[in-house]
């Protein structure tokens, strides 16, 4: 498991129990309340945000928009609804266009080509679109930036709506209306997706009735929101938790195809199911440049197209896998050959060929695995195209800003980001991005995993559990309540499905099972009898009249880890490594040390990676600098190999620890 970050929210009983009892909810849930840092004021708002939905005529120029639009429906002119190739961008064009062509408007719509034309309105469409007799544009997802593709529109004597959710920048585009919560003016909740503005135009244009149209369109406003990763609050929480409801019971046949597809027929759903399930094959249909399939099925009416079609996506989704496969396996790869890249700050891996449909996914999991900024950087001939992800506490894009002379075109914000550059400018861009991060950043932060509690066993009890199901739906912004159990006694190891999972037996101090869905019988270095801490989420399965707790596993750790103290020395280890200097006696391991890990190794049956070895070699009191120093030493001595695994080498003759170049340097 990637070594993460524990991260303990404050508690405070006293407020707690005045939450529990002035909004007559369990002592378990107001302190879950209190560690997210609300107040009472701040509770009742929470539980009042399932029942808000703002008047979208509150929003600047909505007035001018619903004008415009009904003119256009009236005079029969011809309308293109601008959208982009994202699950919120293919979902606004969704609904927006059912709802005109519903009108019987003259409406078409037109979403951009990711590879050729990327996101956004762009003067060629513009220019296109003219000579196919287009007479309005409302764009939807995009447009906010577009100030000299408007011009260029109005020029033309073609009228543009605007319709987004992303941030303003300088001066809004001269379009007929602007609507997007962004803009300084809007007053009401701001972090609506595109797809929540476009119903929102949908809403006025019924004067404001929104029961009706969410009734047809609600489902593919929580699949938007939900894939956008807004944050499931406020407006969202209200659009999510009824939409996802829609979507259960959904009649429209393409979601009910997706829908089974995915696996999900007649599944109480979570919006975890749309950010795993329902999103990632709406996206692999754009990833591999096949977006008007996703449209296609989203809008088909007919059962028997639709089932084809969602075949067709879901062979586009197998593909997709196997692409992203192949590129983080080779990234992985490289990493084996090039340890020391991991002692850098941050990383920037290229190769030939990466498919840019799948980079950002790549750069998600190795940024996720390794807690460091990654960059993952397809080449293609004499350019590239890289996509990154970052850590909380390390933006991104400031970063890129910072380098922006490489780039031929970036983009993107804190947490991800995309560039395109010349090839010959990727190893500048390595250097340079390492040398930002060690001006800005003398430690490089770590991804935190945040517990909302300490939890004692008896208090995951079927009736808590319960209720905490009101703060749902989880996801974005509303985190799944996650707990930490202390001082586990483990009383038996029972591996599930051939290995492939886990579960532990807790005997001390009280019985509990814990599901471990993350890590195979052969990752488990625990035995019978260790004490351990653990992080766990909780759910209720249920079956007919009959439920049942689950506890899940998220992280797990002896109990005596000292996780102040591993960091620190992991910080001494990469200094080291990168020669910016270091206390060289608590890195320079004796004799003595050197040979109780070199037995630590030799001892084991199954060989383990470096991580955990390491909670092996922590036990036996050595900190984790020591312990690399000392693979280092091994390594160097030829003593053990190191690919995925540390194995000892067959050796002819006797190693002279003096000959180590590493423990010279530590002299
Ligand atoms: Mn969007």
């Amino acid at each position: 498991m990637a070594f993460k970050k524990w991260q303990l929210m404050n508690e405070n009983k006293v407020l707690a129990e005045k939450i529990s009892k002035t909004a007559g909810i369990s002592m378990f849930l107001a302190e879950i309340l209190v560690a997210r840092d609300y107040d009472d004021e701040g509770v009742s708002g929470l539980f009042a945000a399932d029942e808000r939905f703002e008047d979208p005529f509150l929003l600047p120029d909505m007035g001018k928009a619903v004008e415009r639009l009904r003119s256009a429906i009236e005079k029969k002119e011809r309308i293109i609804i601008f959208g982009d190739y994202d699950v919120d961008g293919i979902t606004s064009v969704v609904i927006l266009f059912s709802y005109l062509e519903k009108h019987v408007a003259n409406v078409s719509y037109y979403i951009p080509d990711r590879e050729n034309e990327g996101y956004g309105l762009n003067l060629l469409a513009i220019e296109k679109l003219k000579q196919e007799g287009a007479d309005l544009i409302v764009t939807v997802d995009n447009g906010i930036v577009a100030t000299d593709e408007v011009n260029r529109a109005n020029a033309l004597g073609l009228d543009v709506i605007i319709t987004d959710h992303h941030t303003v920048r300088g001066d809004l585009p001269a379009a007929v209306a602007v609507v997007d919560p962004m803009r300084e003016d809007y007053p009401g909740f701001k972090r609506l997706a595109g797809v929540a503005v476009a119903f929102k135009l949908i809403v006025a244009m019924e004067n404001g009735k929104w029961e009706d149209v969410f009734e047809d369109y609600g489902a593919f406003v929580c699949i938007g929101t939900v894939a956008d990763v807004m944050p499931i609050v406020d407006e969202n929480r209200f659009l999510v938790k009824r939409g996802l409801k829609l979507l259960e019971s959904t009649q429209i046949p393409g979601l009910r195809a997706l829908k089974s597809i995915a696996g999900l027929d007649g599944k109480t759903l979570e919006a975890s199911d749309i950010s795993f399930l329902f999103a990632p094959r709406i996206n692999a249909t754009a990833r591999l440049n096949f977006t008007q399939l996703a449209v296609d099925l989203l809008l088909c009416k007919d059962e028997t197209r639709c089932n084809e079609l969602a075949l067709e996506i879901e062979k586009k989704n197998i593909k997709r896998k196997k692409l992203e496969k192949q590129v983080l396996n080779e990234a992985y790869g490289y990493l084996e050959r090039h340890p020391d890249e991991l002692n850098r700050r941050t990383l920037v891996i290229s190769n030939e060929g990466w498919h840019h449909g799948v980079i950002g996914i790549v750069a998600a999991k190795i940024c996720d695995h390794f807690s460091k900024p990654c960059l993952i950087i397809g080449i293609d001939g004499e350019t590239a195209k890289g996509s990154g992800r970052s850590v909380e506490g390390f933006p991104l894009i400031d970063a890129m800003n910072s380098l922006g002379d490489l780039f031929i075109k970036h983009g993107g914000h804190k947490v991800a980001v995309g560039v395109t550059l010349l090839t010959e400018k990727i190893a500048e861009l390595r250097e340079r991005l390492e040398a930002y991060a060690k001006e800005n950043f003398e430690i490089m932060p770590i991804a935190p995993l945040i517990i909302d509690k300490v939890a004692e066993i008896d208090k995951l009890s079927i009736p808590n559990v319960k209720s905490i199901d009101i703060l749902a739906p989880f996801g974005e912004g509303n985190r799944l309540p996650v707990f930490l159990l202390k001082n586990l006694m483990i009383g038996m190891i029972i591996p599930l499905c051939g290995g492939k999972y886990v579960k532990l037996r807790i005997d001390k101090p009280s019985n509990i099972n814990l599901l471990c869905f993350k890590m195979t019988i052969d990752e488990c270095i625990y035995s019978v009898g260790d004490v351990i801490d653990a992080v766990v989420s909780c759910s209720l399965d249920r079956y007919g009249v009959w439920e049942q707790l689950t506890v899940k596993v998220i992280d797990l750790r002896f109990s005596n880890f000292d996780q102040e103290r591993y960091l620190m020395s992991r910080k001494e280890y990469e200094n080291f490594k990168r020669n910016e200097g270091c206390e060289k006696v608590d890195l320079k391991p004796s004799r003595d040390e050197i040979a109780t890990i070199y037995r630590c190794i030799r001892r084991e049956k199954k060989p383990g990676d470096v991580d955990a070895t390491f909670l092996k070699a922590f036990r036996l009191g050595v900190d984790y600098g020591k312990f690399r120093v000392i693979l280092d030493i091994l390594l160097e001595l030829e003593i053990i190999s190191l690919e995925e695994h540390i194995k000892i080498n067959e050796m002819d003759g006797k190693r002279d620890l003096e000959t180590s170049r590493v423990l010279a340097l530590l002299n």
